[in-house]
C-alpha cells in the first residue's frame, strides 16, 4: 500500500546550493536514519572535502544509495545565515558515505543542511550538522 504520493518534481526542484528552504515530511520510519559528520573540523580555505555518513540508528550500519536532493552550507551557527558557500558532490569512498567539495571562506562554524531519500523508505531524512572551520 502506498500511503503518500510525492510530487514528481520534488527531487529536481530542490537540487542546488542556492536552496534556502526545503518543505519536507518526516514520518516515523525515516527518523531511524541520520547523517553524521566523518570529521567535525576542517581547515578554512578553498576546495575542502567534507564527508558525511548516513547511518541506520537501529543497526548502526551505513546506508548506501540514498538520493541527496537538498544541500546547503552556510554560517548560520555564527549568525551569518546569508553567508552560504557552494557545495559540489564528490564520489563516495565507501558505501553509505557521501562527500562534497566546498570552500570555507571564513573560519568559524558552518551548518551543513542535508535532505535525502532512503531506498525503500517513505519520507525524507533531514539533518543539520555543524562543521568547525579552523584558521
Ligand atoms: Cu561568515
Amino acid at each position: 500500500m502506498k500511503a503518500i504520493q510525492y510530487p514528481r518534481t520534488l527531487g529536481v526542484a530542490l537540487t542546488g546550493a542556492a536552496l534556502t528552504c526545503a518543505a519536507t515530511v518526516a514520518l516515523a520510519d525515516i527518523k531511524n536514519y541520520e547523517f553524521r559528520l566523518v570529521e567535525p573540523t576542517v581547515k578554512a580555505g578553498p576546495d575542502k572535502a567534507i564527508a558525511v555518513k548516513l547511518v541506520d540508528k537501529k543497526t548502526g550500519k551505513p546506508v548506501p544509495d540514498a538520493v541527496i536532493f537538498a544541500t546547503r552550507l552556510d554560517m548560520a551557527p555564527d549568525g551569518m545565515p546569508e553567508m552560504a558557500t557552494r557545495l559540489d558532490p564528490l564520489p563516495g569512498t565507501e558505501p553509505g558515505t557521501y562527500r562534497f567539495n566546498a570552500t570555507f571562506g571564513m573560519a568559524g562554524r558552518w551548518q551543513l543542511s542535508l535532505g535525502a531519500k532512503v531506498q525503500g523508505e517513505t519520507g525524507t531524512v533531514e539533518s543539520k550538522l555543524v562543521i568547525q572551520a579552523d584558521q
